[in-house]
């Protein structure tokens, strides 16, 4: 899959691009991943990109002929047109089902907006899609779009590797519909603190019990519409509502 950025900053891709797990799926072109920067097709000794409010307010506005032109060439690169998502304050709000989504695709032209916004014939001629990280302000589309190749790069056959690759359909940030248990390693005291007893006990059953556990009551304590979600999708047995109804482990 590829995906074109169109970006006024570039170099702020490269040392993601470079580093951590994610780095064999963008090297290996298994998510191909080009820059193409608006200013290279502005007008003018400034090459300027924005430009003040019709109607004044404050901040400046991307000007839409370079956002245009830097999209026409990527797509111009492309085997053929690919959609087009603006990383957006007001767009739909990423999660995983649309990060599997992408996921599977053919990938997409990314546009990272700065200032106080673009152009709305820009939007409104050019932009399929609008995503959004939540309710808080960035100053531009750059660390979105980041997070959104991360999370796609991660589901990458390659990246996941062959010990993970049999939970890839069924992948999920909070597995099957849970949220994850707490995780321990060496060493097996510290600061005074032990590692729960079970976990080295080498008792395999016990263990899954104990993080399938765990995973239910943190669950209902903290995200109790998904032990709803998991309950109404037929994910809980006996065992599991015995625990929730405060019976035992072991009790
Ligand atoms: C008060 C008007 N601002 C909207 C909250 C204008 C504005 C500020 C900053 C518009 C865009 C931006 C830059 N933000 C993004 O490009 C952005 C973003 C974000 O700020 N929060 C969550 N998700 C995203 S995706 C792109």
């Amino acid at each position: 899959m590829r995906f074109d950025l169109i970006t006024l900053f570039p170099e702020l891709f490269e040392p993601f691009l470079k580093t951590g797990i994610t780095r064999r799926a963008f090297e290996s072109g298994q998510v191909q991943v080009h820059t193409h920067n608006p200013r290279d097709h502005a007008q003018g000794a400034y090459r300027r990109v924005d430009d003040r409010p019709f109607g004044g307010g404050p901040g400046m506005v991307m000007m839409a002929e370079p956002l245009a032109l830097a999209v026409e060439q990527a797509q111009a690169q492309r085997e053929k047109p690919a959609k087009v998502l603006l990383f957006s304050p007001v767009g739909r709000v990423l999660d995983h089902a649309l990060v599997q989504q992408w996921a599977d695709s053919e990938g997409a032209v990314l546009v990272c907006g700065r200032y106080e916004g673009l152009d709305q014939r820009f939007i409104d001629a050019c932009v399929d899609e609008q995503i959004s990280l939540g309710d808080f302000v960035l100053s531009g589309g750059e660390l979105p779009a980041m997070v959104f190749l991360d999370a796609i790069a991660r589901l990458q056959p390659e990246v996941l590797g062959d010990a993970q690759s049999h939970i890839q359909d069924s992948f999920n940030p909070v597995l099957d519909g849970l949220l994850d248990c707490p995780h321990y390693t060496r060493p097996e005291v510290w600061r005074a603190h032990s590692v729960p007893p079970v976990l080295a006990s080498g008792h395999h059953e016990h263990i899954e019990r104990w993080r399938r556990d765990q995973r239910l009551l943190l669950t209902a304590r903290l995200r109790p519409a998904l032990i709803e979600a998991a309950r109404s999708a037929g994910r809980l047995d006996a065992k599991d509502e015995t625990l929730l109804r405060g019976g035992p482990p072991g009790a």
